[in-house]
């Protein structure tokens, strides 16, 4: 079993994402996540674990614990929301101190909506050319709609790099 864990500012899209990842149907309305969600996905000969920690204010005592037990560490930022990428900046390097290793993938969400920032200005605004150079990492631009996934924003190109990631282990 392969652990991938999730994390972003409440409402950048998580379990949105999640849910793509393991279905394909129209998502219904989910109330905002408390505290996990967790969904799996059977490829390739194993099992991935995909897990979301709400709230990651009050969850980030837990943090160290999930990280150690995880694979792959997902972080999405809701590319829309200008006012709280401070947050989305402070709350990833926080994150990043706590684990040197992990391969980190970031997820631009929300490029669908008009004002959504590009990934070379996410790039900038997140401070990403301040990572540990070790860190293998990648920074992918994604809409977790079902509109978006026969696009190149899809959330099928986020399975897929999982999947080659999570292959190697
Ligand atoms: N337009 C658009 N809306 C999105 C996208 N991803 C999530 N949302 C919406 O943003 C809201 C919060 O999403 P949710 O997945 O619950 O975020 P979470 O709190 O990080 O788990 C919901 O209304 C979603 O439908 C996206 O890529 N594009
Ligand atoms: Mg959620």
């Amino acid at each position: 079993m392969r652990q991938v864990l999730v994390l972003g500012l409440d409402g950048a899209g998580k379990s949105s994402v999640l849910h793509y990842i393991s279905s394909e149907a129209p998502k219904d309305r989910t109330a905002p996540t408390q505290g996990f969600n967790s969904v799996q996905v059977c490829a390739e000969g194993f099992q991935i674990d995909l897990l979301e920690l709400g709230g990651s204010q009050n969850l980030r005592f837990y943090w160290n614990q999930y990280l150690r037990h995880s694979h792959v560490l997902v972080f999405v930022v809701d590319s829309a929301d200008g006012p709280r990428l401070p947050t989305a900046r402070q709350e990833l390097h926080c994150l990043l101190a706590e684990d040197l290793q992990l391969p980190l993938i970031i997820l631009a969400n929300k490029q669908d909506k008009s004002g959504a920032l590009s990934v070379v200005e996410l790039h900038q605004e997140l401070a990403l050319d301040t990572l540990n150079s070790q860190r293998e990492f990648f920074l992918l631009p994604t809409s977790a709609t079902q509109a978006a996934l026969a696009t190149a924003t899809s959330i099928r190109h986020v399975k897929s790099l999982l999947l080659e990631l999570l292959a190697r282990l």
